[in-house]
């Protein structure tokens, strides 16, 4: 039978051999007490990478936003933050949870925020309004389909938070997709925030793990923060080992990944019913449109995942495919191949909508 060709997400990665034997030889030590020698490593060159003092390795890139909201904020406090991030939608109400702060969530343009939008929802100083406080950004823009967050936009916003005296955080679980296919540097980007989050266990292919970084004084609290929401973890190591390695030897192909994205795009605009942009897949995620086809995403899904083809549908018009370290070239041109099949069929023979409100 046919391998299945896993287009959910960059999370479905499974650990290299490689990787495994540099899990296998990690020196570890007790993290909780700051003894393990390899996550005191990675942390080490997660700060390096983004030019920060210091940095702190979670285990999700939830977590990784969630202490870091956490450690920015007092409860009661706004947060402003684009309506489609994956922090105000996916993190199962964290901010309002763990933090106690009110989002602000603002509709940008695909993900991203016009400087002047920000400024327009800063709250006055005037006792009836929760005091702004943050100011949360994400890149790559996942529901936007991997859009990069363009820079200048970045860094009207820094100069908008600096003169209002508020903090700002970047959500970079895929920083290192931007960096790769604009060619800023993690740094460039890094510079304009005051916490950074990147994920090692998304395209770099690492099975689990998260890192935030910066300032010194900033992650002392944040440590607090980890230990309290039941994070602290002990001989990690092993895990760290796979991050590290993740960082020496998977950032550098992440270009083949939005090769095959590009590709993969181009192959199924040419089908009927499906409508996409192709100027607008930057990075390794696609999403594309059927609402033409009058059938339900999710539907359209279970038909792809019968021929052994997995993408996730993304409410009630769209679908999304990622490419990662798991997914070939070969394995794009089945993919395409297979769903012009699909969709062909069902075309044919329309199927029954069944909503799901997974992902919607
Ligand atoms: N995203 C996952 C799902 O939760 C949607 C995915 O498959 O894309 N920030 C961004 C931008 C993310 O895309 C994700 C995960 C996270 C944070 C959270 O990371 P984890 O899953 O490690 O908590």
């Amino acid at each position: 039978m046919e391998r299945i060709i896993d287009l959910r997400s960059d999370t479905v990665t499974k650990p290299t051999d490689g990787m495994r034997e540099a899990m296998k030889d990690a020196e570890v030590g007790d993290d909780v007490f700051g003894e393990d020698p390899t996550v005191n490593a990675l942390q080490e060159k997660v700060a390096r990478l983004l030019n920060k003092e210091a940095a702190i390795f979670v285990c999700s890139g939830t977590m990784a936003n969630q202490v870091a909201i956490r450690a920015h904020t007092q409860h009661g406090d706004e947060v402003i933050i684009e309506s489609e991030s994956h922090t105000f939608n996916y993190e199962g109400g964290g901010g309002a949870a763990l933090s106690g702060v009110q989002y602000h969530p603002i509709k940008g343009d695909r993900g991203v925020l016009d400087p002047a939008q920000i400024e327009d929802a800063i709250r006055p100083h005037d006792h009836h309004f929760a005091p702004t406080r943050l100011i949360c950004l994400e890149n790559t823009h996942n529901r936007a389909g991997g859009r990069i967050y363009p820079i200048e936009k970045i860094r009207g916003a820094h100069h908008i938070a600096k003169r209002n005296g508020l903090a700002m955080h970047l959500d970079g679980a895929r920083l290192l997709n931007a960096s790769t296919a604009s060619g800023i540097p993690p740094d460039r980007y890094a510079r304009y925030f005051d916490s950074v989050s990147i994920c090692l266990s998304k395209g770099l292919g690492a099975p689990i793990g998260s890192v935030t970084a910066g300032s010194r004084e900033f992650i002392d609290r944040v440590h607090r923060f980890r230990k309290m929401f039941g994070g602290g973890m002990r001989q990690v190591g092993i895990i760290a080992a796979a991050g590290i390695y993740a960082l020496d030897h998977h950032a550098d192909r992440l270009g083949l990944d939005h090769a095959n994205a590009k590709r993969l795009a181009q192959g199924l605009s040419q089908i009927d019913g499906v409508q996409i942009d192709l100027n607008i897949v930057e990075t390794n995620i696609v999403v594309f449109d059927v609402s033409e086809m009058g059938i339900d995403p999710h539907h359209i899904a279970e038909s792809l995942k019968e021929r052994r083809i997995l993408m996730i549908p993304f409410g009630k018009a769209l679908i999304r495919a990622v490419t990662h370290l798991d997914v070939s070239a070969e394995d794009i041109e089945r993919s395409i191949e297979i769903a012009a099949d699909v969709f062909s069929s069902l075309k044919r023979r329309p199927g029954t909508n069944s909503p799901s409100r997974k992902m919607s």
